[in-house]
């Protein structure tokens, strides 16, 4: 079949012909309900229940979902696909599990999270239980295990290099929205509000700034050190209680660690900026991300029989773990800042603002994101602590 957008009938029509699918929402198909969930920026998505079970089917459509004029090639999809299959095995029961991937539709059947809320929206509205942070730093830490140099022979890592360098259509996204359009006069920046537009032009005329940018560019660029999830922001992690999963890896791509962990960190302070009044609980979440991430790092570096540092004995290794969590840590504090700045000033904004009750109110919040997020960027590189990084946070 050749692709086409399917709507809820199509979807359903396309369903009745999968058995192997179709089996997992029982039977008459009259009495499936579908419903259409679409929220992130790309794709649509639908649920669909039936008597015996549900699913849930995300298509990729040949353009951005919030902006149809700006054209997007379908394979993010296959990189989705591919993304989850690598991890998977190392991150069992924290993401959803892929039941299907149809290569001419474009389109992922996966497990549904019928009781799950998504991350952003939770915090929002006050109901994320504690503790997710420690299930994020981990599930970061396990996939680094499973797909970066010092666990697994070259060999795996080379295929995971052939396998998601062709995902340049997402890339390209990141390349731009994060790490240069905020910083540069650009049609796809929103107008700033008002209040806000000398702060929009210092970014553009901050030669310091800039030149930080340019390291953050160079690693995310040229450090493959680990397959990233490479878009993991609080939209993309949903929970039921303490049940956390993390969905939407079609930005997928060799690079350095810290991406990940400074999106997601990124998030939580621009949570902080909208929501001062969090700062303990969101202080909390950081410190549980890092402890987790890094305690499960140096164990998996420690024991790691991939063909990097084979030739050193315990005590340099303990030596080399160190130097290389600190060097994570300084990416980590740069790309948190490139979140922050790029999420309050740049084309996809949180929703997270919607907090301040007052204009005023949000415009401090973003001037905060701003000011946090140009510290994290120039001083990132010389922190000696996670603590540090939290105190250039104010926390
Ligand atoms: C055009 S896509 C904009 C943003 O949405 C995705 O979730 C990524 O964060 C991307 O940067
Ligand atoms: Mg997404």
């Amino acid at each position: 079949m050749t692709y086409r957008i399917l709507d809820a009938s199509a979807l359903q029509n396309w369903l009745v012909e999968r058995p192997d699918l179709s089996g997992r929402l029982g039977s008459p198909a009259a009495e499936w309900t579908i419903r259409e969930v679409s929220d992130g920026n790309l794709n649509t998505v639908f649920l669909i229940s039936g008597p015996a079970g549900a699913l849930c089917c995300k298509q990729a459509l040949p353009h951005v979902r919030v902006a149809p004029d700006w054209p997007m090639p379908l394979e993010r999809a296959l990189y989705e696909s591919r993304y989850m299959r690598a991890v998977a095995p190392a991150v069992t029961g924290l993401m959803p599990e892929l039941f299907a991937y149809d290569a001419d539709l474009f389109l992922l059947v996966m497990e549904c999270l019928t009781e799950h809320e998504v991350l952003r929206s939770a915090l929002i509205a006050d109901r994320a239980r504690p503790g997710f942070s420690t299930v994020i730093g981990s599930y970061v830490a396990r996939t680094v295990q499973a797909t970066g140099w010092v666990s697994q022979p070259f060999e795996t890592g080379a295929h995971l290099l052939e396998q998601f360098s062709g995902n340049t259509a997402l890339t390209r996204i990141t390349v731009d929205l994060i790490l240069t359009d905020p910083y540069r006069v650009c049609d796809r920046n929103p107008e700033p509000e008002t209040g806000l537009r000398d702060d929009v032009k210092a970014l553009q005329n901050d030669q310091v700034l800039h030149r930080a940018v340019g390291r953050l560019q160079d690693r995310f660029l040229t450090a493959r050190q680990a397959l990233l999830h490479g878009d993991l922001h609080t939209g993309s992690i949903m929970l039921d209680d303490g049940d956390v999963r993390v969905i939407d890896g079609e930005f997928a791509t060799m690079g350095p660690i810290g991406f990940d962990c400074g999106l997601y960190l990124g998030n939580l302070a621009l949570h902080l900026c909208a929501a001062p009044h969090k700062a303990a609980a969101l202080r909390a979440e950081m410190l549980a991300f890092w402890q987790s991430f890094s305690t499960e790092m140096r164990s998996s570096l420690r024991n790691g029989t991939g063909d990097q540092w084979t030739l050193s004995g315990s005590d340099m290794r303990q030596e080399l773990i160190e130097v290389f969590l600190s060097e994570v840590l300084h990416d980590t504090a740069g790309f948190c800042g490139l979140e922050m700045i790029r999420r309050t000033v740049g084309f996809a904004q949180v929703a997270d603002y919607g907090l301040c009750h007052t204009e005023e109110a949000r415009l401090l919040a973003r001037q905060k994101a701003l000011q946090i997020g140009r510290t994290l960027i120039v001083e990132g590189a010389s922190l000696r602590s996670f603590n540090a990084l939290l105190s250039l946070m104010g926390l």
